[in-house]
Formats: structure tokens, C-alpha cells, sequence
């Protein structure tokens, strides 16, 4: 058998290679080119490695020795290679790494740099993979570079998240949205925090280069498309690296093979290996104050909502009641109330846990106000600017507000202390910890030593300490790949909002409204946009949070397609689920759609069109029972005019069944058609293999249109029963769909229990009440 990596000593340099991926690299300049060797993608024939550092011209590899041995971490066996070049005149020695495991398509490389002078330098970037400038080495795709297609995501987790054409201007919003760069303001030029793909729609081929370790520095991939130029890179924030010491970059994955949804998919595993990850057994649900009533919130609009909660938990199955920003006199003051909460937060925590559900806490751990008695107490733990002030993290609440400086022991001790009194000693059980931010802002910190992401590592560290294990921290207006191993739950997009579109009201006065926009926020659309975006990331990284579920008819300007579209959006996402309505304001059929969408599913839809579109259009997944194979298809029109849908289908004949509309739209093949779909609005599908044996076809319960409240289903030939078993899963009363293959149904029985069968053309449908797990029988016979 051959070896799974083999390596050798080509003409210009070593190389190593396993059965998907060739790495050739060069001695004379430690350049490296990965060659996918399906079809030989080869995007560069030299990428560069190089340091930058305060006051020096940047520090390049020349001639470079190499060393091969084996190697293994926690993806796997494999082998890597090392380059070494020594710069006596430079004083320093670099080295560049890149292993090659037996089991992936990627590889992953790192850079070194050693301070062989006697005093210290400051480090600014390691540049990790970086094609240069000019001659070869320049990005060779077959696609013009305004045809490219870029993958760009955000630095936390409100930044946009999408994918751009060549030719576009990437996201000009200032921080904290943005990344910790200056815009790019040029067309074609990009920056993507963690990761970036890069996609050729003419080859169809892929490049994706992203950090799978993310405990030192801050990585951004930049891509040129007209000077076809991509840079990968680790911001070291100017740290000191003493004589004689070593820093090493982030290790950088890059994997040239396959679809960019495959890419993602594989970056996410590898981060989440490397990084430790933490994912929720079960996916947490629950209802939570900030969309309704926003800072405003009383401790009586909390009790209210808790009893309906009891009232209706058949309706709203939900594990967590979370009170959000509005308890606290001022941000950094997190152990006192302000007046709207008269018996504290420890009495509400025992309130809620008396009804059965773990009471959540909104705290904002990292900022610190201005005018807050802790900032007067402990100036010293903000992060500080050059002129030695405190420097703003983020204006909001009408005042200014710092970050907190992980680095400094006093303020970790304290984050800790703060979590255990509101975890031990409230009694809360969950935490949304906000604005996760203000930590990794730059700055001046105590110890000098540290990097940005180091001191927001620590700090989040402390939070968790206090936390403790068991208990599920959501993070919030977080970092992205340092967050990772340390939260249970990450938003991952901007806030939701009760209407489509953040118009100005002279925007609103138009006849028609202007088009979405990259730096568009604050909106349904633009935190439905990174939910697809970003949904690789679920159950690998944590647990998703795509924003709370809004379905009021009151307050908001959602029109019912827009709430149906919210709520396939947030239900296929598979993410945390909370609703944030005043919940007895909901009629019936507002409260179905909340129910519609609990239990959360088990898995993530992915957006098969995610690197064509900035807003993907077609969310898929597949759930393989044997006694229900199903896809569920969400087909979205984000345009702002009605226009059709065309949803191609798998290889075979398919049952297809829309949701919303309760349509069966018989036995189908090719492709499946959906005439003017109303702006903004949404078909959720059902697609089932035809057999010819009556089966069902689709329920009305859940979002997964059968993949939890179907549980078992057998159909008997010779009796011509259909037995098929039910669950509580989504709403009380719903209706079963089944294709009665030209037989007729006789009689069906709900537990034995009569139940009247509803012929329409190809299917019958009964409806039910479900309350507890069940069996359905339809009895068929012949014309
Ligand atoms: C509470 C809210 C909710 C919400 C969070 C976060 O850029 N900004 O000014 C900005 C303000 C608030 C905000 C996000 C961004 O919302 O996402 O769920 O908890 O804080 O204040």
C-alpha cells in the first residue's frame, strides 16, 4: 500500500503530497504551491511567507534548508515539512511549517520567527500565506477577476457575512461592526476576518484559507481580484518578541479542493478540533425580553410572560426565560437593580426556576461605562489608548463605554467573581454574555506582553471559570474563531428587528424601496443573511444563534410572508431558538408559528448557493430515516419584486409537498416550479421519493415538515394499512398528508380513535390533535 503522505525532493525544492493535494515549495525563496490534483488546480505557483515589523522593512525567507518527519495533532497522522531560512544579517531566523494529513484534502501552515539580536522587536503581521505582488505567483483562475466570487466574513458577531462579485466594494461600516482594518475602499478588494474563500465560476474551482487556531492573534484574509493578490495573514498587534524567543502565526488551513460549501465545512471541523469546541447536546429554546421591550423591560412584563409560558407549555415547550439589558442601574454595575426590578434578580431567578424553567441573564461582562461606579472604583481595568485614557470601545446608551483589559489579573478575578454570584448565587443558568467585543478592541493593556485576542481569550476565560462548566454561555457582539471552545452558543449575525429593511423615512416615501446593501443592519433581512451565510458554523463551532423569532402583529412592520420567511430562515437553521414577543399579544395562529419551530431540529440546512449569492436563496437538508427519507428545501425570494422559482431536483421521482401553502404538488422529477413567489417571501418543501405505496407526503406540525413529528411509519401490502406514529413535536393540531397512490382511503384512526380522512385529488389529509406520542392507521382499499 502506498504511504497516505509521501514527500520527496523535487527540482526546486521538497514537496509532499497525499491522494488529493500536492504541496511543491521552492528552497531558494520557502515559497509554496498546494495543487489540488483532481483536474491539477493550481491557483499559485509561489506563495510567499514574510514578517512585518514596526520600524524594519518586512523580514523575507531566502534560502531555506528543510526537514521532513512525521507528525500527528489532533486531525490526524501525517507529515510535515519545514523550511528554515537563517538571516544573520536580519537577525532572525524564520521557519514555515506545512503539514499534510493523511485523511484531509487541506493542508495547514504555519510561520515562525526567531529574534536572534539582543533586544527586543515589535511584531506588526505574519503573513502566512500571501501570493505576491507580481510575475507568477499572481492567483491563476479562468474566470476574470470581476467574475470572482468572494466569501467575506465578519469579525464578530453583528459584522456582515456574504459573498461579493469581483468587481463590488466589500462592507465600508465602521467598527464595532467591522473588522479591525480600515475598510477596504477599492473596488475588488476585501478583507475577511478568520477565513476567505475565493471562487473561480468559470472552473468551478475553489480556494479557502482560514485560522483553525485562534489563540494569539487576530487573522485576516484579504483577497485583490484586479491585482489578483490574496494575503493571508495574522495581526500580532506589534507584540514584543524578546531575544531569543519564537512567535509563531496562527496555523492556517488551505484546502484547493472541492466546493466552497465543502470548504467551509472542513475549515469548521478543523477549527473546532483544534480549538476545542464546545457544542450543546441539546440546542437550547426560549423566550427573551430585548425585542419587545428593549431597555424599557419591567420586572412585571417578565412575570407576565412567565406565566403565559406555564400556561401554554404544550404550546411553547421552551427551557430558558432570558431577561435581557434593562435590569441593570448601568453597564459595568451588573450586581444592583434599578428600579423596574423591585425584588431583585435573584427573586426573579427563583421565580422562574418555581415554573420549571433555567432563568437566563444578559450581562455585557466586557464594557464598562463611563459613568459607572465600577469604572470608578477600578479605572485601571480598561484598555487604555497611546495617550494613556481609556479608549471607547463603543459608544451606546447615551454614554461612552470601555473595554475591560483581560490581561490584568484584578479584572479576570473580578469577571469571575461577578459570574458566580450571578450563577451560584442568583441561580441563573444561562448566560448571554454581550458586546464580547469591547475586550479584543486595540489598545494599550497591563501587561504589555499580551495580544488582543490573548487578553480576550482570558477574560472569556474568567467568565467561564465563574460560569462553570455545566452551565451554557451565548456569546454575543463575540469574535468569531476565539471564541471557540470557550462559548456554548455564539449570535452569529446583526440583530433582528420587526421590519424588512432599515429605510431612512425618506427612503420609506419612495415609490420603491432602494435595494439592500452590504452595510445595510439592524434588520430581519440582514440577520436572515448571515443565519445562511454563517450556517456551516452550527454544531461544529457551538450552537448557532440566528436571533430571536419575532411574530407579533402589533409593533412591526413584518408582513406575514416576511414572518413565514423569519421563521424558515431561523427554523432550518437549527440554531438556538428564542421568541421575543409579548406573548399574550400573539393570537393562535402567531403563537403556531413559534411552535412550528420547537423542537429545534437536529441539523443545520445548508445554502447550496451560498457563494453565488450575497443572500443564498436555497437552504437544504436531507434527514436519511429509513421509514421517512426526506429533504426540506427553504426557497427564498430576497428580491423586491415578485418572481418565479425553480427548485432542481435530485436524480428520481419525488412527492412534493409546500408547507406554507399546504400543497401537494404531486409525483415530481427534474425540476419543480413556483410561479411569481411574492416579494421577500418563502416555499418550504417537502421532497419524498415516490415508490408507488401510499406514504406521507408532508405534515403541518413543524418546519420540518415531518422530520420530528413523524416518527415511525410501515405500510401493509396485504391489510393495505398504513400505520404511522406521531409526535408532540410542533403544533397541537395539524394536519397529515398522504399520497394515496390510486387506492382509496377507507378509514383512519387516531389511537384507535375515529378520525375523518379529507380527499383532494392525489392525497388525503386528516387532521388531528396531538398530545402525546401517537398512531395514526389509514386503511386503504381498492376502486
Ligand atoms: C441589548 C442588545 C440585545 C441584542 C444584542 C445587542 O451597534 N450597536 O449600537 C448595537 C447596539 C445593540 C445591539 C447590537 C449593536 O444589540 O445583539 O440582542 O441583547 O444588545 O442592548
Amino acid at each position: 500500500m502506498p504511504e497516505a503522505v509521501s514527500s520527496g525532493l523535487g527540482r526546486t525544492g521538497p514537496w509532499l503530497q497525499n491522494q488529493w493535494l500536492r504541496v511543491e515549495t521552492r528552497q531558494d525563496d520557502a515559497t509554496i504551491a498546494p495543487v489540488s490534483l483532481a483536474g491539477a488546480f493550481r491557483p499559485t505557483e509561489r506563495a510567499l511567507a514574510y514578517v512585518d515589523l514596526a520600524g524594519e522593512p518586512p523580514l523575507h525567507f531566502e534560502r531555506a534548508d528543510y526537514d521532513i518527519e512525521s507528525y500527528a495533532d489532533e486531525l490526524g497522522a501525517g507529515r510535515k515539512l519545514t523550511l528554515r531560512s537563517t538571516l544573520p544579517r536580519r537577525g532572525a531566523t524564520l521557519r514555515r511549517e506545512i503539514v499534510l494529513y493523511a485523511a484531509h484534502p487541506f493542508c495547514v501552515t504555519r510561520i515562525g520567527i526567531t529574534n536572534e539580536r539582543s533586544s527586543p522587536r515589535d511584531i506588526d503581521a505574519l503573513h502566512v500565506f500571501s501570493t505576491p505582488p507580481e510575475g507568477r505567483g499572481r492567483l491563476q483562475l479562468d474566470a476574470k477577476p470581476g467574475d470572482w466570487r468572494i466569501y467575506r466574513n465578519g469579525w464578530q458577531s453583528w459584522a456582515p457575512t456574504m459573498s461579493f462579485g469581483g468587481a463590488q466594494r466589500d462592507v465600508q461600516s465602521r467598527p464595532p461592526q467591522l473588522s479591525p482594518e480600515p475598510p477596504q475602499t477599492e473596488p475588488g478588494r476585501f478583507a475577511s476576518d478568520d477565513l476567505g474563500v475565493l471562487y473561480d465560476p468559470e472552473s468551478r474551482r475553489s480556494l479557502l484559507a482560514g485560522a483553525v487556531t485562534a489563540r494569539d492573534f487576530m487573522t485576516q484574509v484579504f483577497v485583490d481580484a484586479p491585482s489578483k493578490a490574496l494575503d493571508a495573514r495574522c495581526l500580532a498587534d506589534g507584540v514584543p518578541l524578546a531575544p531569543g524567543e519564537t512567535l509563531w502565526s496562527e496555523r492556517m488551513l488551505i484546502d484547493v479542493s472541492g466546493h466552497p460549501n465543502e470548504q467551509l465545512e472542513r475549515y469548521g471541523d478543523a477549527l473546532a478540533r483544534l480549538m476545542g469546541a464546545r457544542v450543546p447536546e441539546k440546542t437550547p429554546a426560549g423566550w427573551c425580553s430585548w425585542y419587545y421591550f428593549f431597555t424599557g423591560v419591567t420586572e412585571d412584563d417578565i412575570v407576565r410572560n412567565l406565566r403565559f409560558l406555564e400556561q401554554h407549555r404544550r404550546e411553547l415547550p421552551v427551557d430558558i426565560v432570558q431577561i435581557d439589558d434593562g435590569y441593570q442601574p448601568d453597564i459595568g454595575d451588573w450586581l444592583t437593580t434599578n428600579e423596574k426590578f423591585p425584588h431583585g434578580m435573584a427573586w426573579l431567578a427563583s421565580e422562574i426556576r418555581k415554573s420549571g424553567y433555567t432563568p437566563g441573564l444578559w450581562v455585557a461582562p466586557f464594557f464598562v461605562a463611563e459613568t459607572s461606579t465600577s469604572f470608578a472604583e477600578h479605572p485601571e481595568w480598561v484598555v487604555r489608548g497611546d495617550d494613556g485614557e481609556p479608549a471607547l470601545a463603543m459608544y451606546g446608551w447615551e454614554r461612552r463605554n470601555f473595554g475591560i483589559d483581560g490581561s490584568h489579573p484584578d479584572a479576570r478575578a473580578s469577571l469571575t467573581r461577578l459570574f458566580q454570584e450571578i450563577c451560584d448565587g442568583w441561580g441563573y443558568g444561562y448566560v448571554k454574555i454581550d458586546f464580547l467585543f469591547g475586550a479584543a478592541i486595540a489598545g494599550r493593556r497591563h501587561d504589555p506582553n499580551t495580544t488582543r485576542v490573548r487578553a480576550y481569550r482570558d477574560a472569556l476565560a474568567a467568565v467561564r471559570k465563574g460560569v462553570g462548566e455545566a452551565r451554557f454561555i451565548l456569546g454575543c457582539g463575540a469574535l468569531m474563531a476565539p471564541s471557540v471552545g470557550l462559548v456554548d452558543g455564539n449570535r452569529i449575525g446583526p440583530d433582528v428587528a420587526p421590519f424588512w429593511r432599515n429605510l431612512t423615512t425618506a427612503e420609506r416615501a419612495e415609490p420603491a424601496p432602494r435595494p439592500r446593501r452590504p452595510d445595510d443592519n439592524l434588520s430581519a433581512e440582514t440577520a436572515i443573511r448571515n443565519t445562511l451565510q454563517r450556517s456551516w458554523m452550527d454544531r461544529r463551532l457551538w450552537a448557532n444563534d440566528p436571533d430571536c423569532l419575532l411574530v407579533r402583529t402589533d409593533r412591526t412592520k413584518l408582513s406575514l410572508d416576511e414572518t413565514r420567511t423569519l421563521a424558515a430562515a431561523i427554523g432550518l437553521s437549527a440554531g438556538v431558538m428564542f421568541s421575543s414577543d409579548d406573548l399574550d399579544k400573539l393570537s393562535p395562529d402567531r403563537i403556531d408559528l413559534i411552535s412550528m419551530l420547537l423542537p429545534v431540529l437536529p441539523r443545520s440546512a445548508a445554502p447550496v448557493d451560498l457563494i453565488e449569492r450575497d443572500m443564498p436563496e436555497r437552504h437544504e437538508v436531507a434527514f436519511d430515516r429509513d421509514f421517512d427519507p426526506l429533504r426540506v428545501v427553504g426557497l427564498f425570494n430576497f428580491d423586491d419584486a415578485a418572481r418565479d422559482l425553480a427548485l432542481p431536483l435530485p436524480p428520481g421521482r419525488w412527492h412534493a409537498f409546500e408547507l406554507w401553502e399546504e400543497r401537494y404538488r404531486g409525483v415530481v422529477e427534474g425540476s419543480l416550479e413556483f410561479a411569481l413567489v411574492a416579494p421577500h417571501a418563502c416555499r418550504v418543501v417537502a421532497l419524498r421519493p415516490a415508490d408507488g405505496r401510499p406514504v406521507v407526503v408532508g405534515t403541518t406540525a413543524h418546519i420540518g415538515v415531518g422530520a420530528l413529528d413523524i416518527t415511525s411509519q410501515a405500510y401493509d401490502a396485504a391489510s393495505g394499512v398504513l400505520r404511522v406514529g406521531l409526535s408532540p413535536a410542533g403544533k397541537r393540531a395539524r394536519r397529515v398528508y398522504i399520497a394515496h397512490a390510486g387506492l382509496v382511503p377507507l378509514a383512519a384512526a387516531l389511537d384507535g380513535a375515529d378520525a375523518p380522512v379529507t380527499i383532494t385529488g392525489a392525497v388525503c389529509s386528516i387532521e388531528v390533535t396531538v398530545d402525546a406520542p401517537c398512531m395514526l392507521e389509514v386503511r386503504f382499499g381498492h376502486r
